[in-house]
């Protein structure tokens, strides 16, 4: 029997067949897949085969994973070198950002981009808590909208509290399996419940605001929505992570850079001060935005290359 991973508590995953009927899945014994090291084999997304184990208590196991079309991961938090897939067979990825109450840092898009990039999953922004905003959010959001329009990133201004702007994010996730994601405390949760207020997830009371936020959603969880398509809510991503990626490919992950790289002298220039630069001459003509520019950086700069 054919069935969508829609939750993964560990052990037990939730998921539901063609017909609609949810069951408890569980997998017997150790599986491995496409040689990935990974903590959680089985993700939400993932298409799977299983069979009836118990059809009192509604339970099945699982006997195959089918080859997904992507995934998204994160390094462990406990295992460096281990992987952990958040979500597997996205057509898209939405990050959710917010320029106040929590600030999102354009450090963490860009790296968020970067991994979207990396694994081949259309990404888009929506910037909430617009009612928020004051001239200088104002302004931030327009400089940022533009910058990230510009290199192919569709970006959204949102207010979930005063309902502004929702329907052309419908329209993005319609018929769509789409992965949110973003820190805690931007307004995942608030989001869906406007959007499907008949599944009412928690959300997190910011009374007493912090700056960090507690995390309210532990597990990633997929959702069915009311006018089609299915949407994936995460747990916060402060431990996002860029998993198995060189030096030498960073560039590759910005469309701004990857179709200037072959015009570089040099065919494994990093892009710092090699002569025949195509991108620093870019950045000079003002072609790459440079503050995308210091992200590409600061990220070159964290990468640690593996050492054998
Ligand atoms: N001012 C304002 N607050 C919002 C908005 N959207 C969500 N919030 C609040 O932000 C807090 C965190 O929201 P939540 O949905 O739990 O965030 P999540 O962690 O991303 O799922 C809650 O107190 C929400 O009421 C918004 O558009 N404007
Ligand atoms: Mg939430
Ligand atoms: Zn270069």
């Amino acid at each position: 029997m054919r069935a969508l991973v829609y939750k993964s508590t560990g052990s037990w995953y939730t998921v539901k067949n063609q017909a609609g009927h949810t069951y408890n899945a569980r997998i017997k014994g150790i599986f491995k897949i496409d040689e990935i090291t990974s903590t959680n084999p089985i993700a939400v997304g993932d298409e799977v085969e299983m069979e009836l184990e118990n059809e009192i208590e509604n339970t099945t196991i699982i006997t195959e994973i089918l080859p997904r079309k992507n995934y998204v991961n994160r390094q462990s938090p406990r295992h460096k070198q281990q992987q952990h897939i958040i979500a597997a067979n996205l057509d898209q990825s939405v990050l959710f950002a917010t320029l106040k109450e929590p600030r999102t840092s354009q450090g963490f898009i860009d790296r968020f981009l970067v991994a979207c990039e990396m694994y081949h999953v259309p990404a888009a922004i929506v910037f909430n808590k617009a009612d928020l905003h004051r001239k200088k959010e104002e302004h931030r959001y327009e400089e940022l909208k533009q910058m990230y329009e510009a290199i192919g990133y569709k970006t959204f201004l949102v207010s979930v509290e005063k309902q502004t702007g929702i329907e052309e994010v419908n329209k993005l996730l319609k018929d769509k399996i789409s992965l949110l994601s973003g820190h805690s405390g931007v307004g995942k949760s608030s989001f869906i419940n406007i959007i499907y207020p008949e599944l009412t997830l928690k959300t997190q009371d910011v009374s007493g605001w912090s700056g960090k936020g507690l995390h309210t959603t532990t597990f990633a969880e997929m959702y069915d929505l009311p006018a089609g398509g299915k949407i994936i809510d995460t747990p916060g991503m402060r431990e996002f992570g860029l998993v198995n990626l060189s030096k030498q490919e960073l560039s590759h992950y910005f469309p701004e850079m990857r179709k200037r790289i072959h015009d570089c002298q040099f065919n494994n220039c990093l892009h710092i001060n090699e002569p025949g630069c195509a991108i620093k001459k870019a950045l000079e003509n003002e072609e790459i935005n440079v503050d995308r520019y210091i992200s590409y950086c600061n990220i070159l700069d964290s990468i640690e290359e593996r050492k054998y």
